[in-house]
């Protein structure tokens, strides 16, 4: 399969996040990309750095003032006291309800707060070209289906899509999927699907396309009652205006076996073959995996091969983005094996 590779991955490299009170070690950090390209290049798999500049179509899936924000974050915060060189930015302010939002504050932390819907999203100095590197590795895949690929793969890391159209999130700085998606859309594709297999709801993906019948999102996904990112994923959230039937959200109980799993993986295929997309975008999270450490669903890494397969069995044009999954080791396999059962003969 055609594997895009962002090396700029490695440049963003925060040393902690705060995980029940106290800082750990980040659990979205380089060695998840390098596990995937040492066993993607173990089988034989070609990987190639991103070709297209995804400028042009961040705009259309973030706000300018956002993208701004993220661009010269660090440079902001090295402004403040040279000694920030060392130590990592978090927010500590947030404009919930009855705040406003509209008008941007010039303090550094509360503008890192008004662009960030948690405080588990770290930055470090290479953040933007690492998250952009991805966001080009997207277009490049969007442009290859485009010229007849029938699939691509985009081993992309920092994550996007809890990346709404101005915040930042859930370790995800641009949405790679919406970029895929909407580079689909301008190069002649009339109607995209986005399926997110991530463990938790893809709430920036929803978010960005929730008012557009063109893309379909649907999400299987820890129910959001208990799972992260707990405020977006329920059952309900069908879409809004002309989007308004084109979300479809499948969320299971934390814990939910396999079967479950893909009962709900059937519901998701058949309504988007419903859709008639011209293409498919695959927000690829493997920490749907029993291994995972911070998830709780149990699919083993043969159900990666099975979820490959019926994903080629809808005979689409196929995008995956890579986005979460923390059992680093097994990370490589898991993907692998969605490439495996996507190639395998029908
Ligand atoms: C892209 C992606 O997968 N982002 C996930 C972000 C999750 N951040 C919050 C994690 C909180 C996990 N709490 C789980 C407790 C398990 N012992
Ligand atoms: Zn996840």
């Amino acid at each position: 399969m055609l594997v895009f590779f962002n090396d700029e991955q490695a440049l963003h490299a925060p040393v902690h996040e705060i995980f029940r009170g106290e800082r750990v070690p980040c659990f979205e950090n380089p060695s998840r990309a390098d596990f995937v390209r040492t066993s993607l290049l173990a089988r034989g798999h070609v990987l190639r750095a991103p070709l297209v500049d995804s400028a042009a179509l961040l705009p259309k899936v973030h706000a300018p003032r956002y993208l701004d924000f993220l661009r010269t974050a660090w440079a902001r915060w090295l402004a403040l006291d040279a000694a920030n060189a060392g130590t990592q930015p978090f927010p500590s302010v947030w404009p919930v309800r009855t705040l406003r939002s509209d008008v941007e504050p010039t303090n550094f932390t509360a503008r890192l707060g008004l662009y960030s819907m948690d405080n588990g999203s770290p930055l470090s100095p290479g953040t933007w070209a690492a998250a952009k590197a991805g966001a080009d590795a997207a277009a490049s895949a969007a442009q290859a289906l485009r010229a007849g690929t029938r699939a691509a793969f985009c081993a992309t890391r920092p994550p996007g899509h809890h990346a709404g159209p101005d915040f930042m999130g859930g370790y995800c700085f641009l949405n790679n999927a919406a970029v895929a998606a909407q580079a689909l859309r301008d190069g002649g594709a009339a109607r995209v699907a986005v399926l997110d297999v991530d463990y938790h709801h893809g709430n920036g993906t929803q978010a960005i396309f929730y008012d557009r019948a063109d893309v379909l999102f649907v999400s299987i996904h820890g129910d959001p009652r208990t799972e992260y990112p707990f405020y977006l994923g329920h059952a309900d959230e069908c879409g809004v205006g002309e989007g308004d039937g084109f979300n479809l959200n499948l969320p299971l109980a934390a814990g939910s076996g396999v079967a479950a799993w893909f009962e709900a993986l059937e519901a998701a295929c058949q309504r988007i073959a419903q859709h008639q997309p011209d293409a498919l975008v695959v927000s690829l999270g493997l920490d749907t995996f029993a291994g995972d450490p911070i998830s709780r669903f149990q699919l083993q890494p043969p159900d990666f091969e099975r979820l490959g397969r019926r994903l080629q069995r809808l005979g689409l044009p196929t995008a995956f983005i890579l986005e979460g999954g923390y059992a680093a080791a097994e990370l490589g396999e898991n993907a692998a094996r969605v490439i495996d059962g996507f190639e395998a003969p029908a």
